[in-house]
């Protein structure tokens, strides 16, 4: 395809996804991810993955999109933020910020099918997938490559203007476009993220054991926290945010301005033994449509019941 259209359909990419509220746009062609594989390889080898079986399916498609999506050209990595505009400040447990509100896979998942409809609409036949989370595809890496941020040495892509509280996303495109490059790593000497972590999950800096992590242990493992944990949970009820809220560059996360991310706010004020209280009811009825409600009231439960009160 001649440049001058490239670049055109690049712009107006950029273009559709700042209109429909993503906060990063950045593009990379579609290839194998090289520097990824020994990473990938050695985190699975050394069972980081604990219990996320579907974390070892998939390898060749995790590093090669073109795996995943036939005769694509580019992959769109995009960031949408989830920082509440009201974090809750309460003491007693904690409900991750990302799940404060409706399903984040539900609610990106619609606005990636409008972007597509759009690129068609504006350029017209476009092959390809929209992908959030959970699709075999390494989210982070491809962002990093197209200079949404750094990967921290908590593992989590960080913008220097913007931290690190948002969602990741791609389209991946049978669109040539012209591809970003990554920025610096902004980590420096800091340490925070490593000392702060209540599970020493961060083993060294930028791995995080996922069978340790707080995050897992909450939300992927089916069956019974590990005693070993015990007492080291830092109140946590559903995913974990330490080394995210004490990262520096956490001073610049912008709210989210998604209507429904906002959730029903009532468990803010819980106290510890109204937590321990909780009944199915009530959980169905302040959870309903959340992302809580994937651990269903069980998984919840178990949680809640690990919990020191
Ligand atoms: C599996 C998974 C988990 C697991 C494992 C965590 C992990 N770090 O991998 C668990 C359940 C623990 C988890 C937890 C969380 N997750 Co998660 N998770 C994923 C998932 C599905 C796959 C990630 C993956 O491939 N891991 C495999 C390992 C090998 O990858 P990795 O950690 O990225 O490892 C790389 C680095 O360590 C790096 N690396 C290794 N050595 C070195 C050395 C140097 C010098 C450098 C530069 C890099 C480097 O290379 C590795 C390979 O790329 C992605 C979605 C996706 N499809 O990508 C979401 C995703 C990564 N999770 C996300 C979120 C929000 C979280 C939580 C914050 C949720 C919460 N609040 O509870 C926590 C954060 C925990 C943490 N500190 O990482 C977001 C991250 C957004 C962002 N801004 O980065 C993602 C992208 C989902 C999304 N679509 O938004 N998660
Ligand atoms: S999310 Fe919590 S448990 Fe997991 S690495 Fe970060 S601080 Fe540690
Ligand atoms: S807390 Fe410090 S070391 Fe950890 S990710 Fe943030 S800047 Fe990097």
């Amino acid at each position: 395809m001649n440049p001058v259209a490239i670049d055109k359909h690049t712009r107006l990419v950029k273009d559709l996804a700042h209109q429909l509220g993503f906060a990063f746009c950045g593009i990379s062609k579609s290839d194998f991810l090289e520097s990824e594989a020994p990473r990938l390889e050695k985190w699975l080898q050394q069972g980081m993955h604990g219990q996320m079986d579907y974390m070892g399916n998939h390898f060749d498609k995790r590093l090669d999109p073109r795996l995943l999506v036939p005769g694509s050209k580019s992959v769109i990595s995009l960031a949408y933020h989830y920082y509440p505009p009201e974090p809750k400040t309460d003491k007693s447990f904690h409900i991750s910020k990302y799940a404060y509100g409706e399903d984040y896979h539900v609610v990106i998942k619609d606005r990636l099918h409008t972007f597509i409809q759009r690129i068609r609409d504006e350029i017209g036949e476009v092959d390809g997938r929209a992908f959030v989370d959970s699709a075999p595809l390494l989210e982070k890496a491809w962002a990093a490559k197209a200079g949404i941020g750094w990967v921290g040495k908590n593992a989590n892509v960080i913008s220097k203007s913007q931290g690190s509280f948002f969602f990741l996303a791609e389209l991946v495109l049978d669109l040539e476009l012209t591809p970003d490059g990554p920025v610096k790593d902004y980590c420096g000497t800091c340490t925070r993220c490593i000392d702060a972590c209540p599970t020493d999950a961060i083993v060294t800096p930028y791995v995080v054991d996922g069978s340790k992590c707080i995050s897992y242990l909450t939300i992927e493992l089916r069956e019974a926290i590990p005693q070993e944990f015990k007492g080291r949970m830092a109140e946590w009820a559903f995913g974990c945010d330490i080394c995210q809220d004490v990262c520096p560059w956490n001073r610049f996360a912008k709210s989210h301005q998604e209507p429904r991310f906002l959730g029903n706010e009532s468990w803010h004020h819980w106290t510890t033994s109204e937590w321990k209280e909780l009944t199915e009811e009530t959980f169905k009825r302040v959870f309903k449509g959340s992302a809580v409600k994937r651990a269903k009231y069980v998984g919840l439960r178990k949680n809640i019941d690990f919990l020191e009160p």
